[in-house]
């Protein structure tokens, strides 16, 4: 049985629980935000979400994936192909650092209101247009990014366009899809998946308790 440590409002708490549910793993999830001595024993990092596994704890989604993966060969998600894996790899790692780690400057905006420098917005949007377009351009869409079924591209691609979506939208008064029709239809296509819309109403409903805990750890850090 694999434990899922961490909190629902997180993107990449999302990817991992979708990767168990589609693969049909056995898993229960348990609480978890704030990074004390006790988290950082299970997640060197403090970093959600991450794993208890029979071996051991793990973090980091993409070892996580890798983990799942090999040990659970029932309902493959990645390509046995060397060429395809790699390519699969070369996607998400676009998606993430260029993407999600792009965006992510601007979630202190976004969540606590604060005034994102113009500096960060002129650096990071010719990024994110050119991550967006990268992706277009190297996706099959055929009609997942790389096949005829959901992959660990697919995946990872979704949960980090989630972030990169929001920003385009709240920060820019930009839609990223603008200039990437093809990933728009796969987003719509992701977006109807039973797994997705599970993943996404859990995470809708815990937003008021994560919002809250924010708020709590901000308020502790201004008046300690
Ligand atoms: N590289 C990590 C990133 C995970 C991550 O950034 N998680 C966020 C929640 S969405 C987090 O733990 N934030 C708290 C922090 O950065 O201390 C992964 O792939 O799992």
């Amino acid at each position: 049985m694999i434990t899922l440590y961490g909190f629902p409002a997180s993107n990449y708490y999302g990817l991992i629980k979708h990767v168990l549910m589609l693969k049909e793993i056995a898993f229960i999830e348990q609480r978890n935000y704030a990074a004390d001595a006790e988290y950082l024993l299970k997640s060197p990092m403090g970093k959600v979400p991450c794993i208890a596994t029979p071996e051991g704890f793990l973090s980091e989604s993409i070892a996580i994936i890798e983990y799942l993966e090999g040990a659970y060969q029932d309902k493959p998600i990645a390509s046995s192909d060397p060429y395809q894996r790699a390519k699969a790899i070369e996607i998400m790692r676009i998606a993430e650092l260029y993407i999600e780690l792009s965006a992510r400057h601007f979630l202190p905006a976004i969540l606590m209101g604060t005034e994102p420098s113009k500096e960060a917005k002129d650096k990071m949007l010719p990024v994110l247009k050119k991550a967006f377009a990268s992706l277009e351009s190297m996706s099959t869409f055929s009609p997942y990014l790389m096949g005829d079924s959901c992959s660990i591209a697919d995946l990872c691609v979704r949960y980090a366009l989630k972030t990169g979506l929001m920003v385009g939208d709240k920060i820019f008064d930009l839609n990223f899809f603008g200039e990437t029709p093809k990933l728009a239809q796969w987003w719509k296509l992701m977006n109807d998946d039973p797994i997705s819309q599970q993943v996404d109403s859990q995470a809708e409903a815990s937003f008021p308790e994560f919002m809250n805990y924010l708020q709590q750890a901000f308020a502790n850090k201004n008046n300690p």
